[in-house]
């Protein structure tokens, strides 16, 4: 039996990088049974059928430091929240989802601003919400290379997953670090400004500085899952920072009075667009729990 790391997974195989090469695998059936799907990260114990086509069996995984369903990755070190200033223009509400889904799983997260080419003005007015909301915020331009030092610098020795919608330059990005790569990129649709999901698979690729990154295929939308509306102000480490003060024990920040964290929204402690997205995503996970 070998050890390697799944590095992407095409129709049912999975490839998996050992110290010597890279071995093609189906995975045993006792996955299916156990309900346990390989994931991209994984580092998995394979059984090999052919020492010269090189192809195998994953016959076991790891324990996982940490696993993310979409985009579905494990053993990750940094979420790097990708978006572009514009073109297409972000949902800083689907932004927000991902924080909080990667604050629910124990991964950290920065934020990655692409395309600072097209708006300079914008992209620093998302870089100040985000840094105000406690994050590292890099504003990058895979087309000039602006900023492109410190992202090498912030992905060195580390494993990161770049993640984001569909046409923000995630595969851009990992090409203008200089690694030749040569991903595929696409452009965006001038008519509804959405990316065309060139990046159809979730890939790990080593990064000759140290350390690795995920290139994953971007989302139109994304739904927040296993999250309840309690434990929601703790996913926002900029509400939670302030939530001391409230006159209301379990106060929801949203109608009370003598609410710390509207003093502090008040105030412009808080960004206003992260208190819209929390009050947005406490509604509708509060419905859900009514429906349960
Ligand atoms: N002006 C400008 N265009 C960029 C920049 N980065 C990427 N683009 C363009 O944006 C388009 C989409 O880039 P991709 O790298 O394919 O985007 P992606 O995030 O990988 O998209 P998916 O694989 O579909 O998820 C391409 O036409 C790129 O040339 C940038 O910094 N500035
Ligand atoms: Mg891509
Ligand atoms: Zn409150």
């Amino acid at each position: 039996m070998i050890k390697g790391t799944i590095i992407k997974g095409i129709g049912g195989f999975y490839y998996v990088k050992t110290d010597d090469c890279i071995y093609s695998c189906r995975a045993r059936g006792k996955f299916r049974k156990e309900s346990l799907t390989p994931m991209v990260g994984d580092i998995a114990e394979i059984e090999v059928t052919d020492t010269e086509k090189h192809e195998g069996y994953v016959v076991n995984i790891l324990p996982r430091k940490n696993e993310l369903f979409r985009p579905q990755v494990s053993n990750i070190d940094l979420l790097l929240i990708t978006f572009a200033a514009q073109s297409p223009a972000p949902s800083l509400a689907l932004i927000d989802k991902l924080t909080v889904t990667a604050a629910a799983r124990g991964i950290p997260c920065a934020i990655c601003v692409n395309k600072c080419d097209l708006n300079s003005e914008i992209a620093q007015e998302y870089s100040r919400i985000y840094r105000l909301a406690g994050f590292e915020v890099l504003t990058v331009s895979a087309e000039t290379g602006e900023n492109v030092e410190q992202l090498k610098a912030l992905l060195t020795n580390k494993t990161t997953a770049l993640a984001g919608s569909s046409g923000v330059g995630k595969s851009s990005l990992l090409n203008a670090i200089g690694e030749s790569f040569n991903l595929r990129t696409g452009g965006v649709s001038d008519k509804i400004q959405r990316g065309k999901h060139t990046t159809r698979h979730t890939e790990l690729f080593p990064l000759s500085f140290g350390g690795f990154v995920f290139d994953t295929p971007g989302f139109g939308s994304y739904e927040l899952e296993n999250i309840t509306y309690k434990e929601l102000p703790s996913l926002f480490p900029e509400i939670a920072a302030f939530e001391g003060g409230c006159r209301f024990t379990g106060c929801s920040h949203i109608k009370e009075p003598d609410c710390s964290v509207k003093a502090a929204l008040l105030e412009g402690k808080i960004p206003q667009s992260r208190y819209t997205s929390y009050c947005e995503l406490y509604d509708e996970l509060k419905k859900i729990k009514e429906w349960q």
